[in-house]
């Protein structure tokens, strides 16, 4: 069962996030508020993990409250999603006021880091009014932290706390818990996961206040990234810009006075209930056609208008396709309340329109385009009948929909992925189709490729690749960062670190 708890476990971790893992909703009826569960792969991995070792989670809940001491709501007696069992004592709410969490959010998030991190500096805006807000809600949730690490204490006086904080929005946070917990005389193992690419020194230096980012960071005992070129621009970057002293090799960076270790930590996804979703989801009724799929949120880095501009050229260049081939490209809304989105929105709507009235005959059109979210269920079915998977962003720190995809391709003879060498997901999954997506032209070429492949080329291509994600999948990653923090319980005992 995909679900359940995996076998490991930690004692009192503090897990930090931007969101909570379920989110708050005011029901307009009663006036009560309710919980709204996420359903993502993450969520599915750690909260078995803070619900077994008596652990907290710290985050947003997804709405500004008048009275920030309003209480959490426990979960339904209904609800069977990763996060039932998270008690609300073991929920630590983060409350902000609206407008500077905007500046944050919006602003230096989204505004800022994203595009940054991408690579893609010239969309990126350099505020400082953003920054003092950011600094402003790290410092915040690091008191929230502070109070949670008080509580699990509390709860249980022998053990280490872990803390684990997580991504670009909260890069700051950690020296203040440290000095807190010090000053507390706590003593706690802190980690820190970036979910996004860790760019290179410069684009990095870009970043006007990029030495508090460094610091900020530094302040854990381990810091984990996708794969080693993340790792390693991280390491070039402490070195450069505040002179520390590393170790490439063994990934090691000193820092007042502390060595802090730096690891490649590639997050994967719960593979069997992918499996599972896909044995039991309905048959997608595209009847006759070879369904070429892209899943995204709709979001620049993702490359979906390369995309459509390489699927035009595939039917220019090769017409044989015409009328056999549908592209399913699901786009799922996100960040509409910035600039940069909502003209990509535009730029889409425009792309898809014209490709469509281009090629469209009585029978058929080539591009099904949905604005939207679909369900887990639809999308195992989308996964698991697709021909090819075109996973194609311009930067993309791992990817979870290439994984997902072959996770889901259970029919025989199976389908192609075609993955972009932009792209963590790029650099270990070897037997994907690789595709440049900036070369529209090769690009075109690839897809016919992955069209026209023999059965048995794709046969033994997806075995490779299922047969991976199905060792290192989500709950593999889950234990990989316990291991590097030294803070993994398995069956005889704490482990403890080469
Ligand atoms: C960040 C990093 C990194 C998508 N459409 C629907 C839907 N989804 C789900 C997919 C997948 C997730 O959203 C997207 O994950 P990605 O990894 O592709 O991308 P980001 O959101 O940018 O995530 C990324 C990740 O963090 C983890 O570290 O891999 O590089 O950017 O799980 O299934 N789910 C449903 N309906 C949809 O229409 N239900």
């Amino acid at each position: 069962d995909g679900n359940s708890a995996p076998a490991i476990s930690a004692a009192s971790m503090v897990v930090v996030s931007n969101r909570l893992p379920f989110i708050l909703k005011r029901n307009e009826q009663t006036g009560q508020l309710e919980r709204k569960a996420s359903a993502g792969g993450l969520v599915t991995a750690v909260a078995p993990v803070v619900i077994k070792g008596k652990g907290i989670w710290v985050g947003w809940p997804g709405i500004h409250l008048d009275d920030p001491n309003e209480p959490i709501p426990e979960s339904d007696p209904k609800d069977r999603t990763p996060t039932a069992g998270l008690l609300s004592k073991q929920v630590v709410p983060v409350h902000c006021d609206r407008h500077v969490f905007d500046q944050y959010y919006n602003g230096c998030c989204n505004g800022t880091f994203w595009p940054l991190f991408h690579s893609m500096p010239d969309r990126a805006e350099f505020s400082a009014d953003n920054w003092r807000a950011y600094v402003k809600v790290n410092q915040e949730f690091a008191r929230k932290t502070m109070e949670a690490l008080e509580k699990v204490k509390e709860e249980n006086p022998s053990a280490t706390p872990t803390i684990w904080i997580h991504d670009y929005q909260l890069m700051i946070c950690a020296n203040w818990v440290r000095q807190a917990a010090e000053e507390a005389g706590i003593r706690c193992k802190m980690g820190f996961f970036l979910h996004i690419p860790f760019p290179p020194w410069d684009i990095f230096r870009l970043f006007p206040w990029s030495d508090e980012i460094l610091q900020g960071m530094l302040g854990c005992d381990m810091v984990g990234f996708h794969i080693e070129d993340y790792c390693l621009n991280f390491v070039d970057c402490c070195q450069r810009r505040l002179g520390c002293r590393v170790d490439r090799k063994n990934l090691l960076v000193e820092h007042g006075g502390r060595s802090v270790r730096v690891r490649p930590l590639p997050i994967g996804i719960p593979f069997e209930r992918f499996v599972q979703l896909a044995e039991s989801a309905n048959r997608v009724m595209l009847t006759n056609q070879q369904i070429v799929l892209g899943v995204d949120r709709l979001d620049y880095t993702k490359g979906l208008v390369h995309r459509l501009k390489a699927f035009e050229r595939l039917l220019q260049k090769y017409p044989q396709h015409i009328e056999k081939v549908t592209m399913l490209q699901i786009a799922v809304p996100s960040r509409t309340d910035v600039r940069e989105y909502q003209e990509l929105k535009e730029e889409m709507d425009q792309l898809v329109g014209r490709i469509n009235g281009c090629f469209t005959t009585p029978n058929w059109s080539p591009i099904r385009y949905i604005y939207g979210c679909v369900s887990q269920d639809e999308l195992a079915a989308f996964y698991r009948d697709a021909a090819v998977a075109l996973v194609t962003p311009l930067r993309d720190g791992m990817n979870l929909v290439a994984k997902e995809f072959v996770a889901c391709q259970i029919n025989t003879p199976p389908g192609v992925l075609i993955v972009s060498p932009f792209a963590g997901a790029g650099e270990m999954m070897h037997e994907a189709l690789v595709c440049n997506p900036y070369e529209i032209d090769d690009a075109a070429e690839v897809i016919h490729r992955a069209l026209t492949m023999p059965e048995d080329e794709r046969t033994l291509r997806m075995n490779y690749l299922r047969r991976r994600e199905k060792v290192h999948d989500v709950n593999y990653w889950m234990r990989s960062f316990l291991k590097a923090m030294g803070t993994l319980i398995t069956e005889d005992g704490e482990e403890t670190l080469p």
